[in-house]
């Protein structure tokens, strides 16, 4: 049996959720929702009060969610205007720059958020954006991407981030694919001790999109950049911008933001959150997961252009009044100690960070966690891959010197907010495991089969959601068909994650995986359809096929077989030449780690690529390669087991 770790009587005592209360308020979040979520969502501030307050079907061809439907608010208003009056001088963000030899941190209290918010919105405004309209952020993480992202939420425009590291091909796709009115991005964008030209990737990335789409260009680094005609400058703007904007009315269900994300098929996919819904999730997360109370710094390590930044740097964090990190850095730099040099500096009482991270440190040393005074550190929590016990004990005793519970939370672009995860007063602390539902949240294991729930503890299978939660998404942007289909089509009634489970013993549940073909490169999301339409779009390629494997420190990687044109040589330039193609039609997130070579791939005789045969090899595991029989041509495998780049 596994070493567990019950909450200390020091947490148990000062958290808001205790062993005691867990229980019953859960039974009631299931069993009444329209009482449990008509009392908790009254957290964030209303304009207009509620008075219905769960309306949602998963049935087939009728996927509807609303919640809190008939009320309005700001989500601006709730994550600025309020704390001014209560808090108005208290830091709301710290941001830590990507150098801090050369750059000074910054502390932006609430009051002065209001201000830079405003000048945003009206900027915004005189660029022609109004109420409906889209608008991409890509951008470093700033200050400036927080005043964006709540300067959108405040005139009723939706968001669409980019994150930074996308190429200017997957900008131009986001930018056309919401039609966006205005793209805001900075001239560069500094990053362990490297620099990422933003502007001219966006120029490069505009020739494909209308004329008449802006550009607010914030000033980072001040190194130069192009100017066009349809570039405006933010810093000369705000000069001008008057420093107040009333926050618009907004409807619960009116949209909040666009996310892209990948999934097993096709090109990644506009996920579409609400206002209402998804700031009463976000915030009741961020305060009951992370324990947070009033005056603790936290500090989640993401980058804005993912969700966990969305959720739990900028609008968990700001509508419970907290004060939030934007770090704008890596872990590495200037060296391996930075996060915890972070840590010391401003005093981090909850840190939050994902277990690539944690397993890269961990290789580092545990000298360059040793240096750093951590006595503030009072929680960590993971995200973005099922953490590993080796990773797991390491944070737990190195970095935590046992004191700190890990919450371990499972969740995803879609669902808005944590899902399934400890909660540090009520739970018994199992290394590895997601554990248990958030208020709300019903989880269920079916065969993935015959899509039959299957009860009882001890027991393996797919993971589906029953019914539905605040902060669940509403639908794929200008798609609900394909939002039924992605995530309601394979199995009936149920919201189906895509990931397996497993339920043991004690009815905690253990996230093992994707169950389709999305893979998990460093905490990032990656379709391998994706990856595959990058690689064959190049000349030389004829096909190709991707598959993750399992990598020490990303705990996935890309492994691309790929068969080229007649008369094409493989060599090792080409390889290079894939590898920087790929970069530059997705990001540097895609590029493969390992490409074979590969004269054929295994088929079906109707053409199906076998991947799991494909999975197998690239992991080392062709001894049991299963059922081969079905193949076109079974030669092939020999071919690419003998040539195979993975050797353990
Ligand atoms: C928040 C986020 C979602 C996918 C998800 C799952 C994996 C995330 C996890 C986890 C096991 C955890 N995942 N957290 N698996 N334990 N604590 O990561 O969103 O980028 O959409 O990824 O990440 O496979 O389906 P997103």
């Amino acid at each position: 049996m596994p070493k567990t770790y019950p909450p200390s009587a020091k947490t148990a005592a000062r958290a808001h959720i205790t062993a005691e209360n867990y229980g019953p308020m859960y039974e009631q979040s299931i069993n009444d929702p329209d009482t449990f979520w008509g009392e908790h969502g009254k957290r964030v501030d209303w304009i207009k009060p509620y008075t219905k307050v769960k309306n949602t079907s998963f049935e087939p061809g009728k996927v509807d969610i609303k919640w809190f439907e008939d009320g309005t608010l700001n989500v601006s208003a709730n994550c600025v205007d309020r704390h001014v009056e209560t808090r108005g001088d208290q830091t709301a963000i710290i941001w830590e720059p990507d150098d801090p030899n050369t750059t000074e941190s910054l502390h932006i209290t609430y009051a002065e958020l209001q201000v830079h918010v405003c000048k945003m919105a009206n900027i915004l405004q005189e660029l022609g954006v109004g109420k409906g309209d889209r608008v991409v952020l890509y951008l470093p993480m700033i200050p400036e991407a927080a005043y964006a992202m709540l300067a959108c939420a405040r005139i009723g425009a939706i968001h669409s981030i980019v994150f930074a590291g996308f190429s200017a091909d997957a900008l131009g796709a986001r930018i056309n694919g919401s039609d966006a009115k205005v793209v805001v991005t900075a001239d560069h964008a500094p990053r362990g001790g490297r620099s990422t030209p933003l502007k001219s990737n966006c120029d490069a990335a505009l020739l494909h999109c209308k004329d008449s789409v802006k550009c607010l260009v914030v000033k980072r680094t001040g190194e130069q950049t192009t100017w066009t005609d349809r570039d405006y400058s933010y810093n000369d703007m705000r000069l001008e911008a008057d420093d107040y904007q009333k926050p618009e009315e907004m409807n619960a269900e009116d949209p909040l933001f666009i996310l892209y994300t990948s999934g097993s098929t096709g090109q990644p996919k506009g996920v579409v959150h609400s206002t209402g819904g998804y700031l009463v999730y976000a915030s009741m997360t961020h305060q009951y997961t992370f324990d947070y109370h009033d005056g603790d710094i936290f500090w989640c390590t993401a980058d804005v252009g993912w969700v966990t930044g969305h959720s739990y740097i900028v609008y968990g964090p700001l509508a419970n009044g907290a004060t939030t990190i934007m770090f704008e850095g890596v872990p590495t730099y200037p060296d391996a100690g930075r996060f915890w040099e972070v840590c010391a500096k401003h005093k981090v009482n909850q840190f939050y960070t994902a277990p690539t991270a944690i397993r890269a440190l961990m290789g580092a040393g545990n000298e360059w966690v040793e240096k750093h005074d951590l006595s503030d550190l009072r929680l960590l929590g993971s995200v973005g891959e099922p953490i590993n016990p080796e990773a797991w004990n390491w944070y737990n005793e190195v970095v935590g010197k046992g004191n700190c519970p890990i919450v371990d939370t499972f969740w995803q672009t879609e669902t808005g907010g944590h899902m399934i995860t400890p909660l540090p007063g009520a739970t018994t602390l199992k290394p590895g495991a997601a554990q248990t539902p958030f208020f709300g949240v019903k989880p269920v294991v079916l065969d993935p089969q015959s899509g039959v729930e299957i009860h009882g503890n001890d027991v393996e299978g797919v993971l589906c959601i029953s019914d539905s939660w605040p902060g669940q998404m509403r639908t794929v942007y200008g798609d609900h068909e394909r939002f039924e289909k992605t995530y309601f089509g394979d199995y009936a009634g149920y919201y189906f994650s895509g990931d397996g489970c497993k339920r043991d013993e004690d009815g905690d549940y253990w996230v093992t995986g994707r169950v389709d073909d999305v893979i998990n490169v460093s905490g990032h999301r990656m379709g391998t359809a994706e990856v595959e339409s990058a690689l064959v779009a190049h000349v030389a390629v004829a096909e190709a096929a991707v598959v993750g494997y399992p990598h020490d420190i990303k705990g996935q990687g890309i492994y691309a077989y790929v068969t080229l044109m007649n008369g094409q040589v493989p060599t090792p330039e080409l390889r290079k030449e894939l590898e920087t193609w790929v970069r530059a039609e997705i990001g540097p997130i895609a590029k493969p780690d390992l490409i074979q070579w590969a004269p054929g791939l295994p088929k079906t005789r109707s053409g199906k690529i076998m991947r799991r045969i494909l999975r197998k090899i690239a992991e080392d595991d062709f001894g049991s390669l299963g059922d081969t029989s079905t193949l076109a041509d079974p030669s092939v495998v020999d071919d690419l087991i003998e040539n195979r780049m993975n050797r353990n």
